[in-house]
């Protein structure tokens, strides 16, 4: 079934193999060998970033260290990481798709969500328009793609990944919800390790136990993070495309800061976002103005830099609350164990006034609001660190 665009409004792009595909494309005699990157040429040392899909055979994935892959695949051939390579064919790939489409919003070298409203003009169906995205990268860069359209754009990323390589699938609502009944809840992107384990505890154990869950149950224990877990799980969540020039550009109030050394223990990095989203609410509620969408921006020593948002149910101006939010997207930041210089939070989608009670997540909302007035004035005076939990 090709679809129908007014249910399908997004695609996700996943590169497959990237890294292997551009050495590959490069040297076109590697195609025929099990093939990763990482390492030094022919060593024995250093961890595989990935590995192309002949490799994959013998059970060869990203994060294995390089000496037990060659063990399972001894005729094996390891290229070491050359990152500016793959920074260049991702603006290769990225100039095929600003063909297709301006609502571009990449989200790592090789991933990016496109908004497909629009294109019914110009395309029958959006599986027509993904065989011929498919085909415009596979010509101009020489690298394939996989591609998924779905209602949104977690699912839009669930279905990218369920037929790779050189997969296209379409992810209907009621396709995504048939299933959820197999998928692990690791697979909802936002689930870290610890919410995972949080779940685990709960008795929940794939995507429909979460789907079908009493919401006010996942509220009680995660807050506004279980409100989002449970439209998550689904379905239901309608997070907008954020073309990347206008990322910066679009209304926000925000708060960054480069580290006086680069910062490798996680904990820690989360401290520094609690405080980033307690400025940036306390900014928000002075101008009496809530937004809808967080953002966490992230910057490594090699200056990727990657953002990520996520779009509330209702507006937020708590800085408890954004850096809630900002937790979900702390877990899909692809640290690979790198530290960080860079932090950044953001909230975006602003309107005027404060949240209204109907709308508010937390039950003491009011007194709060009262109080928050309050820990605002004492924290312009004295700073973040004087008072808490924030
Ligand atoms: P992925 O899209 O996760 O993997 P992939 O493109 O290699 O393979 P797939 O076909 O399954 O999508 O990551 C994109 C690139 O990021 C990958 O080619 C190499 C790099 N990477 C690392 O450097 N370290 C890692 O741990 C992972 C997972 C990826
Ligand atoms: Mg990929």
């Amino acid at each position: 079934m090709p679809g129908d665009f007014s249910k399908l409004r997004i695609a996700h792009i996943d590169m497959d193999a990237f890294f292997a595909s551009v050495e590959e494309m490069v040297r076109p005699p590697l195609r025929e060998h099990p093939l990763v990157v990482g390492g030094a040429e022919g060593s024995h040392h250093g961890v595989v970033t990935t590995a192309n899909y002949r490799a994959r055979e013998f059970g060869i994935a990203s994060g294995m260290p390089i000496a037990p892959a060659r063990q399972r695949c001894p005729h094996l051939v390891s290229i070491p990481v050359d990152h500016e390579k793959y920074l260049y064919f991702s603006l290769e790939v990225l100039r095929v798709l600003e063909k297709f489409t301006p609502a571009i919003e990449p989200t790592s070298v090789d991933e990016a969500f496109l908004e497909l409203r629009g294109l019914e003009r110009t395309w029958p169906d959006p599986r027509s328009f993904a065989l011929c995205l498919q085909d415009e990268i596979r010509e101009k860069v020489g690298v394939t793609a996989s591609i998924g359209i779905g209602p949104n754009k977690m699912i839009a990323k669930i279905a990218s990944g369920l037929n790779k390589p050189e997969g296209i699938t379409v992810l209907t609502l009621e396709g995504y919800r048939r299933l959820i009944g197999e998928l692990p809840l690791r697979t909802l992107w936002g689930i870290g390790p610890q919410t995972e384990k949080a779940l685990t505890r709960m008795g929940f154990r794939i995507i429909r136990d979460l789907a079908q869950a009493d919401p006010s149950r996942l509220k009680e224990r995660f807050g506004i993070l279980g409100i989002w877990l449970h439209a998550s799980a689904r379905g239901e969540l309608d997070d907008p495309v954020i073309p990347y020039y206008e990322a910066h550009a679009a209304k926000s109030f925000g708060h960054e800061w480069t580290l006086p050394e680069n910062l490798r223990d996680q904990e820690e990095m989360k401290r520094v976002i609690r405080s980033l989203a307690a400025r940036v609410a306390r900014r928000v509620r002075k101008k009496n103005c809530s937004g809808r969408t967080v953002t966490l921006k992230v910057r490594f020593p090699d200056f990727e830099t990657p953002l990520r948002s996520l779009t509330l149910p209702t507006p937020i101006d708590d800085g408890r609350e954004i850096a809630c939010a900002a937790s979900i997207l702390f877990d899909r930041v692809p640290f690979r164990g790198r530290p960080v210089r860079l932090l950044g939070v953001s909230l975006s989608g602003i309107q005027s006034g404060r949240p209204s009670r109907q709308e508010s997540f937390l039950e003491d909302r009011q007194k709060r609001i009262r109080l928050l007035g309050i820990v605002d004035r004492i924290q312009d005076r004295w700073g973040d660190e004087v008072i808490s939990g924030e």
